[in-house]
């Protein structure tokens, strides 16, 4: 991708936004300390998802998530500039400056609502991280990121879907399974049985 091409790229948020961020308000621990500005190497990047990310794999790795199907360029922009225009869409990256690659991705859907007081509330979605970068606490970091995020931006609560054996781990970094309303219940119009 030539410079020029790079410059006219759109983020899908401010990327300012990552500036302002409280890691110590989270009860995630980092060892060594890490945060989305100083990520623990000079080829990482944690930033917002840009219009070009398509030529960096960004699909790719979510394939390692689940079913991705036949997406072509155009359409991969123009749902970047649905969620753009919307502006309720946080999905953010890690980049492999070394490489040009997408290595991880979470996103951070906010739910405007009529309850508490015309509150938001934060969904976590489609977190993924290259399984060959294990090790650098990637995961923790980009979950870490988006949920700071969501405090920031004022949401009042922020939940998540995920497998059994990821439960741990979101324990780990400050997420609890509320007594008696921790159910998540499916209806699945696509009959797809990715489970
Ligand atoms: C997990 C993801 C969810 C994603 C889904 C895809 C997290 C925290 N949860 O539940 O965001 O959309 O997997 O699975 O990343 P599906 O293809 O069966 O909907």
């Amino acid at each position: 991708m030539s410079s020029n091409k790079e410059e006219q790229e759109l983020y899908l948020y401010d990327p300012s936004l990552l500036l302002k961020l409280d890691f110590y308000r989270s009860p995630a621990k980092f060892n060594p300390p890490i945060t989305c500005v100083a990520p623990g190497e000079p080829w990482l990047k944690v930033r917002p998802l840009k219009s070009g990310d398509y030529r960096r794999g960004f699909l790719q790795i979510l394939s390692q998530l689940t079913s991705i199907g036949e997406i072509s360029e155009v359409q991969f922009l123009n749902r970047f500039a649905e969620m753009r225009a919307k502006g309720d869409y946080y999905v953010t990256v890690i980049e492999d400056l070394r490489k040009n690659k997408i290595i991880g991705s979470a996103t951070l859907v906010i739910e405007r609502k009529f309850i508490h007081s015309c509150g938001n509330r934060a969904h976590l979605e489609d977190v993924v991280v290259d399984d060959t970068y294990r090790g650098k606490q990637l995961g923790k970091l980009i979950v870490v990121t988006v949920t700071c995020l969501a405090e920031y931006l004022g949401c009042y609560k922020m939940s998540l879907e995920c497998k059994d054996k990821l439960i741990a781990f979101y324990r780990s970094i400050g997420y609890v399974d509320e007594p008696g309303n921790s159910n998540s219940m499916t209806l699945r119009y696509d009959k797809q049985a990715n489970l």
